[in-house]
């Protein structure tokens, strides 16, 4: 199985767990874009859901299938948040953002009920850090930011859109992708520290935030942890 086929078959495991009724929260990501397409393929078979997003593409997704998509502010709860992952630990400790949605993800994982992260075990790792962290910055004093985050001792780089313009978030901040100089033997340090700079939103460490972790692996194994 290639990586895309995991990750397909990862979705459609996860899928399964949705139950009548749920108020959905999507995650973002190309696992994520899978795992929407086997809710749309439930739905068509009768499931009643609702679902809340994280990203513009997940949304458009999910309602283009014909899945009732809410605001956030108008979701009385949400029972499940299904998402993907770029790194996770062995104590589901995370790095996600890769795809630039970490602050709606973080504000959706945290008004879920209950997580589960999908991925293929290429995201597994011992330590954090290999992965670069997604950091969303304010637009004003974006330069001084990022200097205070290098004096940390981490190297740090505009997410770009093209050679030219910055990619701007859907909530109109920048992104930093942080680049550290060794794996990370304490996260939760590095997070607090970063995020104590004025001008930071918020970091794509996630901690406390996977419930349940389906892993996808190479011969169509997959595990729960
Ligand atoms: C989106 O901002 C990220 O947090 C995604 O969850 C992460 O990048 C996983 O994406 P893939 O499923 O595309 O690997």
């Amino acid at each position: 199985m290639n990586k895309e086929e995991i990750k397909k078959d990862v979705a459609k495991y996860a899928v399964d767990f949705v139950q009548n009724k749920m108020i959905i929260g999507l995650g973002s990501g190309s696992t994520m874009g899978y795992f929407i397409e086997g809710l749309v393929e439930r739905k068509k078979r009768g499931l009643e859901i609702k679902a809340v997003a994280s990203s513009d593409l997940s949304w458009n997704l999910a309602e283009s299938g014909g899945i009732e998509v809410i605001d956030i502010n108008d979701a009385p709860r949400i029972d499940l948040m299904v998402d993907g992952a770029d790194e996770i630990d062995p104590q589901k400790r995370m790095i996600k953002g890769g795809g630039a949605a970490l602050l709606k993800e973080k504000i959706l994982a945290t008004s879920s009920d209950k997580r589960i992260i999908i991925v293929d075990e290429t995201k597994v790792v011992t330590k954090l850090g290999h992965f670069p962290l997604a950091v969303e910055i304010v637009i004003y004093g974006a330069a001084a930011t990022k200097g205070k985050i290098d004096s940390l001792g981490h190297k740090s780089k505009f997410r770009m859109l093209n050679e030219k313009d910055f990619f701007i978030t859907e909530n109109g901040n920048l992104i930093l992708d942080v680049f550290f100089t060794s794996l990370r033997d304490y996260p939760e340090k590095d997070h607090i520290a970063i995020l104590d700079i004025p001008g930071v939103i918020e970091t794509g460490f996630f901690f406390g935030l996977a419930d349940k972790v389906i892993v996808g692996k190479r011969k169509g194994i997959i595990e729960e942890i």
